[in-house]
């Protein structure tokens, strides 16, 4: 959807606003590290991770490179349930395993709940919800009474820890995505991360990953849709595009930023822009559509220093 050029301009807007709040992070939270968390009490989000790191290839010595590299430098969205001053405020208590009309609102800066939104992805809210081992994950679409209230039909399947994500554009505002925690009570039995993996199975699909997320830019990942082992071609239509890529972060369910590429070809392949903010592993988790039902393959990928830049010595000292 944004052009290279917007988005540059974008960061450089950032920028500015993030020299203006960094003063304000540095009196509140002072971090071990003697770095400073001003992401925490910036204006602007965090679309610039990374971005104002993108200079990678010209020409720096491993030495500037390392302490470009953008591993601790921005806070990705998804880890704050409040930021920018809008609060993500989670209404319904579920019990696990049982269907439940689950409501929340956003509350704004002016202390109320937020009612006016943009639209982006054709919805004006796109609600994520996702178990802390990464093993179960829904995307839905909550709907907005006049009051601000969204509420949707949520079943969170087994006992656990979940996070759930609201991601969305306040009208006026920058693109937030704010995080909660949703508790399922029971017996909670947390399963290990699936393997890396780059084929994904669901119901007759196959899904092929082709690509790779490299810490601070945006890599270019191409998903190929197969069912019963030929191409699919006849893709339909989700959310503005052929497909809606989910990525989080292992360990904490860190939210990344995706952008599909516009194409006007209904499969097989369909292309993204995710940047991670880091080293590590990520799930991904594609929605597609074909014959009327969305389904969702998921992949566990590793985003290394690829493309060029290989670990060194120079970096390894930093993590
Ligand atoms: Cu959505």
């Amino acid at each position: 959807m944004r052009t290279a050029a917007k988005l540059g301009s974008y960061a450089l807007g950032l920028a500015v606003v993030f020299g203006g709040a960094l003063g304000v992070g540095r009196l509140i939270t002072p971090t071990a590290a003697g770095t400073t968390t001003a992401a925490d009490t910036r204006t602007g989000d965090d679309q610039a991770a990374g971005h104002a790191g993108d200079d990678h290839a010209t020409g720096h010595t491993g030495a500037e490179h390392s302490t470009q590299q953008p591993v601790t430098s921005d806070t990705p969205g998804g880890l704050q349930v409040s930021q920018n001053g809008y609060t993500l405020n989670p209404i319904t208590s579920i019990t696990t395993g049982v269907p439940t009309d689950f409501r929340f609102t956003v509350i704004g800066p002016d202390g109320r709940a937020v009612t006016d939104y943009q639209v982006e992805h054709d919805k004006k809210l796109h609600f994520i919800v996702a178990s802390r081992d990464l093993t179960s994950f829904q995307h839905v679409h909550p709907d907005l009474a006049a009051d601000g209230t969204w509420s949707v039909r949520l079943t969170l399947p087994k006992a656990g820890a979940y996070k759930a994500f609201a991601d969305f554009v306040p009208k006026g505002g920058e693109k937030l995505t704010l995080g909660a925690d949703l508790q399922a009570a029971g017996d909670y039995r947390p399963e290990p991360l699936p393997h890396v993996s780059r084929t994904a199975a669901v119901d007759d699909y196959t899904v092929n990953l082709a690509g790779d997320l490299v810490p601070g830019r945006a890599g270019k990942l191409t998903l190929t849709v197969n069912k019963d082992g030929e191409p699919v071609t006849d893709l339909q239509p989700y959310l503005g595009a052929y497909g809606h890529l989910v990525a989080l972060r292992a360990g904490d369910l860190a939210y990344l930023h995706v952008h599909p590429e516009k194409s006007d070809k209904a499969g097989p392949e369909i292309t993204f822009y995710a940047e991670a903010p880091s080293r590590g592993d990520y799930r991904l988790f594609l929605d597609f559509q074909h014959e009327g039902k969305v389904r969702t393959a998921a992949f566990t990928a590793t985003a290394t220093l690829s493309d060029g830049h290989a670990p060194s010595a120079t970096h390894d000292h930093t993590h």
